[in-house]
């Protein structure tokens, strides 16, 4: 699968190399058209129209290909096989209405245009990867033989009640290789940003520790990492070295963890308030018996638990620790500790002002305690004055009203708050928050991975994730 370079003109002066893939065929037929064709073409204006045609069919194919988003007008400029530019396509993408002009020629006495329009139904919300699509690719991470995790074609249960599955952790991490998102491995590329959606519920039963839906580097990581510690529940999978018993590490790699940088939401119903030593039980420091979910980054970098590679991994999900430095965002935490409403939800107060008034227990609240999840990450692909480089969370939650846990009378496929592939503007976010991260830690999220989170101590729990979809910036 290899082809033409295309060279993207965007915004004017920014040029990205992209590799066209199953366009193959038709960029390479006219780029040999080109190359044969360039010393003859000279007044021969139905040969122009030709090419200008091949090149709008092209153009459609990209889009169609690599799941484009609406654009007013975006050029391609062809690269030549001797490395020269060439002619271009212009793509304006307007929902499933995808209108591509070919463009020879441009600003001579020769130039020629052809356009097509196609219209795709479901293009407008189509997922680059998603449950619908991939549900193969979600790999579950447990100790084998076992079944805290497990998956049909429409969801996935995180965890399951009883005392057969106490003291438990494990992940499920995406392992496919979308080209819409220049995935290999489940290594995708972060790019200027994703957007993704879920829905969930702690089943009738559940107690704790919680989930994580969490996104994290391809430099340092590969999608079988994974934290969390034998017996400790609060590390929820996501802070920890991966520690089953002697010898045995989940991650397979002799306890890394999930290396840094990496960003979690963590639901969490269980309360450990204790803020004692990181390697104790009960030192998360989650505050009052308040479920929350909060935006977790991965602590500082210097308390350590252990030997192993992944020993500095055991604060990570402790709220407020972090010092704030550009290798070191702080972990949210709760008011009235001095943190903010952006960084730590907990079901009242919200970021942007204002209150829910959700009980305390909401998210055991069975059976109201639906919920549709959305997530937006902007990677902003240059640095700030400062030389960092600013990373931009935002999530919602919603309380789905039917009780249902796939939330589908609530928000229909097509709802603007289900569409991962268009930002969604149309009310506030729970969590907003904003770092900036060295350049050294932003070239780690080059790539980045994706999964799930889960653990328990004495307290177990079962939640289903339904309807996942994710989209990249692009
Ligand atoms: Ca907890
Ligand atoms: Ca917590
Ligand atoms: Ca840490």
């Amino acid at each position: 699968m290899e082809g033409d370079m295309v060279i993207l003109n965007k915004k004017g002066n920014v040029l990205l190399y992209v590799i066209i893939a199953m366009t193959m065929i038709s960029l390479l037929g006219t780029g040999a058209y080109f190359m044969t064709s360039t010393s003859t073409f000279s007044g021969l204006s139905m040969n122009n129209l030709n090419k200008a045609y091949s090149l709008a069919t092209g153009g459609k194919d990209y889009a169609l290909m690599k799941n484009l988003g609406d654009t007013a007008g975006r050029t391609f400029t062809i690269k030549k096989l001797d490395g020269t530019l060439g002619d271009k396509f212009l793509l304006e993408i307007n929902g499933d209405k995808i209108k591509s002009t070919g463009i020879v020629n441009e600003g001579t006495p020769y130039e020629a245009r052809r356009m097509i329009e196609v219209t795709k139904s479901g293009f407008a919300s189509k997922a680059d990867i998603s449950f619908a699509r991939d549900m193969a690719a979600m790999t579950p991470i447990q100790v084998g033989g076992t079944d805290l995790i497990s998956k049909t074609d429409t969801y996935i249960s995180l965890g399951k009640i009883g005392a057969a599955y106490q003291s438990k952790f494990g992940a499920v991490i995406y392992g496919g290789s979308a080209t819409e998102g220049g995935c290999v491995a489940g290594k995708c590329k972060f790019g200027e940003g994703i957007r993704a959606f879920f829905t969930f519920q702690f089943a009738s039963g559940s107690a704790g520790d919680g989930i994580t839906f969490t996104l994290f580097n391809g430099d340092q990581n590969d999608a079988g990492s994974v934290g969390g510690y034998a017996g400790s529940g609060e590390l929820m999978g996501y802070a920890g070295d991966s520690y089953v018993s002697a010898g045995y590490y989940l991650d397979g790699e002799g306890g890394r963890g999930i290396q840094p940088p990496k960003v979690a939401v963590e639901f969490d119903p269980y309360a450990n308030p204790g803020t004692g030593s990181i390697c104790s039980s009960n030192s998360r420091n989650d505050g009052s018996s308040k479920n929350h979910m909060a935006l977790m980054f991965w602590g500082n970098n210097t308390t350590s638990c252990g030997s192993t590679v992944g020993k500095y991994t055991f604060d990570d999900n402790r709220h407020g620790s972090g010092s704030g430095s550009n290798e070191e965002p702080t972990n949210g935490l709760r008011v009235a500790a001095g943190g903010d409403a952006c960084s730590y939800f907990n079901g009242d107060t919200l970021c942007g002002g204002g209150s829910l008034s959700w009980p305390d227990n909401w998210l055991l609240n069975w059976p109201s305690n639906a919920f549709a999840f959305r997530m937006e990450v902007t990677r902003k692909l240059t640095p700030e004055a400062s030389g960092n480089y600013q990373y931009r969370f935002k999530v919602w939650i919603k309380r789905c009203a039917s009780g249902d846990p796939t939330c589908s009378a609530d928000y229909s496929d097509t709802a603007d708050y289900v569409n991962t592939k268009k930002d969604y503007t149309a009310d506030n976010p729970t969590l907003d928050r904003t770092i900036e991260i060295s350049p050294t830690y932003h070239q780690r999220f080059d790539t980045m991975l994706f999964g799930w989170t889960l653990a328990t101590g004495g307290a177990t729990q079962s939640v289903p994730i339904y309807r996942f979809r994710m989209n990249f910036k692009k």
